[in-house]
């Protein structure tokens, strides 16, 4: 049974009001691109084109280590996590896919969870196994690891696992596995480096020979966290190593918050797509480590110059370039749905910024070594206010203009508190 929905005509409403000054703005910054021989509808069609799934985790109330705040009306399972993800794709317009976590997110019925994405008008894009939590009833425990354990039996179970989410992923209509470890360890001498990636490859090389012949297989590296000396998979060389060892269908996953401060993330983006092992993206911010905030919250430039690098792909035709773009984020202080679609929209921005780039004088700057002008090139792009864009795509598409207002006025989130009588302890997501 699906709850509460935000009514079309209550956004249709809002888009009344503000439409007039949105065609104002839009004219205007219309003409400011003409001047420089951008065409404003082009951009806003590329900006259409764009879509990023929700990750189903990211709809609940994260946490940390030290505690959880749950906030009101929380999803209280899959089902309820889809109704938040259609909202946030009825008001955005460019997050038609979920990206669901297994077991989190395990139901009796696939073919169940495959009917109710599809009546919200959701799909499903990769998904996401678990060995770094032990489950209720598991046989054997991940404490030392996963597919990379010292014992045998307990890198089994953790391929089984692996093998059972494409297995759902395949009846959900999902073509990718993202696999990310915890596995590591804390104190120097706990682990043997070399044998610990040995013991990777070869469990991932059972778990890449039970991918359909369209899927591929996301590599998600990260430096640190839980294991604080040594990650198998800590950088996107490791990662790099693992996906050219396995094969043509095993690609690098990049979730922005996984590299040790001020790493030049958009060069590692540049090389992958350089040499085909791009999957895509975990979209979020950081200032420390693994944040999971906001995307463009903290660092909106460096957003941007990852955009650039993905254009620049586009632009140059690169082979094999198509990566998956998803959002990995955690909302400790904010209501879920608010960010995600704030994040969202800045993904659209970033990359509507990253469209405008001059690329030809970009090209002339650099060939030339003119450093400073080649900055310059960079930065009228990312400074220029392409919010108009973004809402006409979005209002054009049937979302909102204003998605937080709308939100805000729907009530939403009181009536899931209505609908949705909280149990203690619920909603994974806390890594
Ligand atoms: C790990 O920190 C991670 O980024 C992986 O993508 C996990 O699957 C996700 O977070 C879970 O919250
Ligand atoms: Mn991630
Ligand atoms: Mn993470």
């Amino acid at each position: 049974m699906t709850g509460y929905r935000i009514d079309d005509g209550l956004v249709a409403e809002h888009n009344a009001v503000l439409e007039a000054e949105l065609a104002a703005d839009y004219e205007h910054l219309g003409a400011k691109l003409a001047r420089s021989g951008r065409d404003i509808e082009a951009i806003t069609a590329e900006v259409q084109r764009f879509k990023v799934a929700v990750p189903t985790w990211g709809v609940g109330t994260g946490g940390t280590r030290f505690g959880r705040f749950p906030g009101p009306g929380e999803p209280r399972n899959v089902f309820e996590k889809l109704e938040d993800c259609a909202t946030i794709q009825q008001l955005v317009r460019c997050a038609p896919t979920v990206s669901p976590h297994f077991p989190w997110d395990r139901v009796e019925d696939v073919t169940e969870l495959k009917e109710r994405a599809q009546a919200l008008g959701l799909g499903f894009d990769a998904v996401n196994s678990n060995t770094f939590q032990d489950q209720r009833g598991q046989k054997l425990s991940y404490k030392f690891g996963s597919l990379t354990h010292t014992d045998p039996a307990v890198r089994a179970q953790a391929v089984q696992h692996n093998i059972e989410c494409i297995e759902i992923g395949r009846k959900l209509g999902s073509k990718a596995l993202t696999v990310w470890i915890a596995d590591g360890a804390n104190f120097p001498g706990q682990q043997h480096l070399t044998k610990a990636f040995e013991r990777y490859l070869d469990s991932m090389r059972q778990i890449y020979a039970a991918l359909p012949e369209d899927w591929s297989v996301f590599l998600e590296h990260k430096l640190y966290e839980p294991a604080f000396y040594t990650t198998v998979i800590a950088d996107w060389g490791s990662s790099y190593l693992a996906a050219t060892a396995l094969g043509p269908k095993a690609l690098c996953l990049v979730d922005l918050g996984h590299h040790a401060p001020n790493v030049n993330i958009e060069q590692i983006v540049a090389r992958l797509i350089q040499f085909e092992k791009l999957a895509g993206f975990h979209f979020n911010d950081s200032k420390y480590g693994d944040d999971d905030l906001d995307s463009g919250s903290i660092d909106p430039f460096r957003l941007f110059l990852v955009f650039h690098e993905l254009v620049n792909a586009v632009v140059e035709q690169r082979p094999g370039f198509a990566p998956a773009y998803m959002m990995d984020q955690s909302h400790n202080v904010t209501d879920p749905i608010e960010s995600l679609m704030s994040s969202a929209i800045a993904l659209q921005r970033a990359y509507a910024k990253a469209l405008l780039v001059d690329r030809d004088a970009l090209s002339a700057y650099q060939e030339s070594n003119d450093a400073i002008m080649a900055l310059e090139t960079l930065k009228r792009a990312f400074e220029t206010d392409v919010g108009p864009i973004l809402a006409t795509a979005r209002m054009r598409a049937g979302g909102a203009i204003d998605p937080l207002a709308v939100y805000r006025t729907s009530g939403y989130r009181a009536r899931k508190d209505a609908e949705r009588p909280q149990t203690p302890n619920l909603g994974g997501g806390i890594v």
